[in-house]
């Protein structure tokens, strides 16, 4: 069982998925995108009020593997929304959740058993290790702020979605027939609200509306209690970075809100913000991701 006053590993987050599925299995599906480096499951929960034409929303945690605040808070906002499902909004009920707390389950693991500030995958490159996951991503991967070294914390991979891990998210994305509006990736720390471009200081035509909604997001997690948040373009706000998951889901998917969100804190603790963190961290991004549903049901 997860507590979310403290950070869990693998199998007690993968456990707790399995445990909703059969619980509500009127409102929550789990599957398998994919599998790791080394084998693990990718798991994914779609939380859906079953009725058609709904619009669609992803959430994702866990891409770099030492910001543990990441899959703790996307399971909370997983709890949250199951356990009261019949009080949220309309916007948020009527939307089709996709969400998949921890898309580096080798990474994770490894920061728990050997080295806590691990980041990539697990992927062997010669004498070393890991590919950044969000470096490689297939929107014009490779560019400024990704290494093509395998030893560097950046490094990019083989070519754009060479490692299992991106490559599921990919397939689903594309493949799951869905009426996406909205992507939203967490990480941390900084406390950042992110949109493209991430591969270099310009921003969509649209960059307005990724604002705005930005800004109402900064607001939302302010009124929850929370902490300002900084909004604006990747590049320009925080440093160019090709590769992202932010970039492809704007850039190929065609998904108009894409961000990426930098939870607490601001550098204190940095990626090891103590758990007694979790839950006042959680509850604002569960506020964001209302204002997104309510951003995405309008798109
Ligand atoms: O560098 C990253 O991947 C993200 N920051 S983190 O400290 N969590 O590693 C920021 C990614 C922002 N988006 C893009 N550059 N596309
Ligand atoms: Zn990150």
């Amino acid at each position: 069982r997860l507590t979310w006053q403290a950070y869990h590993r693998l199998d007690d987050i993968y456990g707790y998925l399995d445990y909703l599925a059969e619980t509500y299995p009127d409102l929550v599906t789990l599957q398998t995108i994919g599998s790791s480096v080394a084998g693990r499951p990718i798991k994914l929960i779609k939380i859906s009020n079953g009725q058609t034409g709904n619009k669609a929303v992803w959430i994702d945690g866990g891409i770099h593997a030492r910001e543990w605040i990441t899959p703790a808070t996307v399971t909370y906002i997983i709890n949250n929304f199951i356990s009261n499902w019949e009080n949220e909004p309309k916007s948020v009920q009527n939307i089709d959740w996709y969400i998949a707390p921890l898309l580096n389950p080798d990474g994770y693991e490894y920061t728990h058993t050997v080295d806590r500030l691990w980041r990539k995958n697990r992927k062997r490159a010669g004498s070393c290790a890991g590919t950044d996951l969000n470096r490689n991503f297939g929107y014009r991967w490779g560019g400024q702020g990704s290494s093509k070294n395998p030893c560097a914390e950046t490094y990019g991979g083989s070519g754009p979605f060479s490692e299992p891990e991106t490559l599921a998210v990919q397939r689903f994305i594309s493949s799951a027939g869905a009426k996406w509006k909205a992507y939203v990736s967490f990480h941390s720390y900084g406390q950042y609200i992110l949109y493209p471009w991430g591969y270099n200081r310009v921003v969509p035509p649209d960059y307005k509306d990724l604002e705005a909604v930005g800004q109402q997001i900064a607001q939302a997690i302010r009124n929850a209690g929370g902490p300002s948040y900084t909004v604006g373009p990747a590049a320009n706000t925080l440093y160019p970075a090709a590769g992202g998951s932010d970039d492809w889901a704007k850039g190929s998917m065609k998904i108009k809100y894409a961000y990426t969100i930098e939870l607490r804190d601001n550098g204190r603790y940095g990626f090891v913000l103590p758990a007694n963190y979790i839950q006042p961290t959680a509850k604002e991004a569960l506020a964001a991701v209302r204002v997104i549903a309510d951003a995405a049901s309008k798109a």
